[in-house]
C-alpha cells in the first residue's frame, strides 16, 4: 500500500539507529509525521497523533525486559490503531437470514465490484447468496452483475428492460427471497460527484425506504483521502444500519487518509477492497491492519512480550511475598489466580532475570493445567479459616474427607494439592539460602 507502506521502513530504521535517545524520538516522530501526511492523514490529527507518541515514548516507562526503542513501536501502533478505528471487531456474519444488504455510493467507487466481491465472501462462508441490479443508470450494468453472480455462483435478478430501479429492488428481493437465499446484496446506481453527499443520500433512501435492507453500505473509493471525512459523516449520521467499504487500496498512497477519516466519524468500517478480483476484499480489523503496517511476525510477537512482561512487576512482589512471609493455602490460592491471569508460571518466570536458574523445580506448578487450578481453587473454598492457614492439619485424613466431599472431588486430589504445598514449602526452604534473591526480592518497592 503505496503511503502507509514506509511504516515498515520506519520501524526497521528505528531498530538500527543510534545515539541518544530523545534524539532518536525526534527523528522518528518527523519520519511518522511525514508518513501519515504523505497517506492524506488530516494535518491536525497528525499532529496529535505525534504528540501523543513522543510523549509516552520519553514519559512512559517500558516493563522490565523491553527496550524503549521497542515500547516507542508499541506506543505508535496504540495510536495507529486508534487513528483506524480502536479495538472496532467487525464480525462480518449476517446476524440473521435472509439478511438484505444494500451498496450505494458515487459513481465509479466500486459497488458493482464489491456486490461481487461481497457474494464471493458469503458464498465461502456457506450462505445462499443472490444478487440484485438495481442500477438503470449505467449502460451494461446489467450484464456486469450478472457475471460477476455466475462467476461466484450466487443466484442473480435483474430486469434489463426496466427503468425504475425502486420496483427492480422491491422485486429483487421478494423473488430472491422465495428462492432461498440467505444473504441479498443490492447494487444501485451512483450517480453524483464527490461533493453532492445530501443528493446521494436522498436518492438511496428512496430505495431505502422500499426494501427495508437490514444493512446500506457505502462504498468509498480510497482516493479520495480525508474527503471521506464529510460523506462518511453524513451518511453515518443518516443510517444506523449503515457500514462502509473502502475500495481501491491498492492504487492510492492515499488509503491511510481515506481510512482515518472514514474511522474518525464513527462510522463502521466493515471491509476494505485491495484489488479489482473478486477475490480481494479484506474484513477490516484495525489492529491487524496495523499490525501488517508495522511488520507483522515482529509486531505481533513484540505485543506478546509486552503483555507478559507487564505482569512481571506484580509477579515478583508475588514472589516476594512467598519468600518473605508464611507458605499457607491462603498464598497458594492467591499464585493459582495469578497463574490464570498471567499463564503459566514458568513461563511468566522465566522472564524474571536471575530466576531462570531455579526454573526446574517449580517446572511442576508450571504445567498445571487450566483444570487443575480450577479445581485446586475449589478445594481451598473449601477449607476451614483454621486449616487455610495451617495446612498441616490436612495430616488428618477426616480433614482431607470433609473438604473433598465439599468441594465434590476425590480424595486424591485434595491429596495432590497438599503435596504440592509441601513441594512448595521445600522449595522456597532453598531459595532462602540464597541470599542474593532474597535481597533482589527485598528491594522489589524501588523497581
Ligand atoms: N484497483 C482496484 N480497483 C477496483 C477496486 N474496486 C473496484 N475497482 C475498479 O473500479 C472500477 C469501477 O468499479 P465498479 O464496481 O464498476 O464501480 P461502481 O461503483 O459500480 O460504478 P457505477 O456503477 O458506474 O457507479 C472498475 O474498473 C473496478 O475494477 C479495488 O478495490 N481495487
Ligand atoms: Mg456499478
Amino acid at each position: 500500500m503505496p503511503g502507509l507502506e514506509d511504516l515498515r521502513g520506519l520501524v526497521a530504521k528505528l531498530l538500527r539507529r543510534s545515539g541518544d535517545y530523545e534524539t532518536i524520538v525526534s527523528e522518528y516522530v518527523r519520519d511518522l509525521q511525514k508518513i501519515l501526511l504523505s497517506a492524506d492523514v488530516n494535518v491536525r490529527v497528525v499532529f496529535e497523533l505525534t504528540k501523543r507518541v513522543r510523549e509516552r515514548a520519553l514519559k512512559e516507562k517500558p516493563p522490565p525486559g523491553v527496550s524503549r526503542r521497542e515500547w516507542l513501536i508499541k506506543v505508535t501502533y496504540d495510536a495507529l490503531v486508534e487513528l483506524f478505528g480502536g479495538n472496532s471487531k467487525v464480525d462480518p456474519k449476517p446476524p440473521y437470514t435472509p439478511y438484505v444488504i444494500m451498496l450505494v455510493g458515487v459513481q465509479g467507487s466500486g459497488k458493482t465490484t464489491t456486490a461481487g466481491k461481497i457474494a464471493k465472501f458469503y458464498r465461502e462462508m456457506g450462505y445462499r447468496v443472490g444478487l440484485v441490479c438495481a442500477d438503470t443508470y449505467r449502460p451494461g450494468a446489467y450484464d456486469q452483475l450478472k457475471q460477476l453472480a455466475d462467476r461466484v455462483g450466487a443466484m442473480f435478478y435483474g430486469e434489463p428492460e426496466s427503468k425504475d430501479p425502486v420496483k427492480i429492488a422491491r422485486n429483487g428481493v421478494n423473488e430472491l427471497k422465495r428462492r432461498g437465499a440467505d444473504v441479498i446484496i443490492v447494487d444501485t446506481a451512483g450517480r453524483h460527484g464527490y461533493g453532492e453527499e445530501e443528493a446521494l443520500l436522498l436518492e438511496m433512501k428512496e430505495i431505502a425506504d422500499a426494501i427495508a435492507p437490514d444493512e446500506v453500505m457505502l462504498v468509498v473509493d480510497a482516493a479520495i483521502g480525508q474527503k471521506a471525512y464529510d460523506l462518511a459523516k453524513r451518511f453515518h449520521e443518516a443510517t444506523p444500519v449503515g457500514s462502509i467499504v473502502v475500495t481501491k487500496f491498492d492504487g492510492t498512497a492515499k488509503g491511510g487518509g481515506a481510512l482515518s477519516a472514514v474511522a474518525a466519524t464513527g462510522a463502521r468500517i466493515k471491509f476494505i477492497g485491495t484489488g479489482e478480483d473478486v477475490e480481494e476484499l479484506e474484513v477490516f480489523s484495525p489492529r491487524r491492519f496495523v499490525a501488517r503496517l508495522l511488520g507483522m511476525g515482529d509486531i505481533e510477537s513484540l505485543l506478546d512480550r509486552i503483555q507478559r512482561l507487564s505482569g512481571i512487576d506484580e509477579l515478583e512482589k508475588a514472589a516476594a511475598e512467598i519468600l518473605s512471609g508464611k507458605m499457607t493455602f491462603r498464598t497458594i490460592y492467591k499464585q493459582l489466580e495469578q497463574m490464570r491471569k498471567l499463564g503459566p508460571l514458568k513461563k511468566v518466570l522465566q522472564m524474571i532475570p536471575g530466576l531462570s536458574t531455579l526454573l526446574p523445580s517449580v517446572d511442576e506448578a508450571a504445567r498445571l493445567g487450566e483444570e487443575k487450578v480450577a479445581k485446586w481453587m475449589s478445594i481451598i473454598n473449601s477449607m476451614t479459616y483454621e486449616e487455610l492457614d495451617n495446612p498441616d492439619l490436612l495430616e488428618e485424613r477426616s480433614r482431607v474427607r470433609r473438604i473433598a466431599r465439599g468441594a465434590g472431588v476425590e480424595l486424591s486430589d485434595v491429596r495432590e494439592l497438599y503435596s504440592h504445598y509441601k513441594n512448595l514449602k521445600r522449595m522456597i526452604r532453598q531459595l532462602r539460602k540464597r541470599k542474593d534473591l532474597l535481597d533482589r526480592f527485598s528491594k522489589l518497592g524501588g523497581m
